[in-house]
């Protein structure tokens, strides 16, 4: 029954997949540390894409409702560098041209509706997309 549901959402496009993880929306917005918690809320963590694949199951998100999304994802001690919230490195970059240009001032990671990311403060309400 849980595989005929996942069945179910997967056709509506209501969950992406890649990497081995499932990507999905609640259709709400959040700041950067709400959309953190909810996603924990419910089991998951905020979108944090890996790979060009995981990217566009984030994307499918961001385009359908036509606006941007945090991504988990934050500047280290070092302005304009950034690293995953566990503090790894960066597997996987999509800047858009010229950003990261925040200089420190722009701790945070946003989705541009084209896929490329932005550095951005961390307090604007963005769609909470989380990956389970
Ligand atoms: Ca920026």
């Amino acid at each position: 029954e849980l595989l005929l549901h996942l069945a179910v959402l997967r056709l509506n496009k209501m969950i992406t997949e890649s990497g081995g993880k499932i990507f999905t929306s609640n259709g709400k917005y959040a700041d950067f540390d709400a959309t953190v918690e909810k996603c924990q809320e419910a089991g998951g963590s905020i979108a944090t894409p890996r790979s060009p694949g995981e990217n566009d199951a984030i994307l499918h998100f961001v385009k359908t409702h036509n606006t941007y999304a945090y991504l988990g994802i934050k500047q280290s001690l070092i302005p304009g560098k950034f690293q995953f919230l566990n503090g790894a490195q960066l597997s996987y970059t999509n800047w858009y041209s010229n950003e990261p240009a925040g200089k420190g001032e722009e701790e945070c990671v946003e989705m541009y509706t084209d896929g490329t990311w932005n550095d951005k403060r961390c307090n604007k309400n963005h769609l909470i997309v989380c990956q389970f």
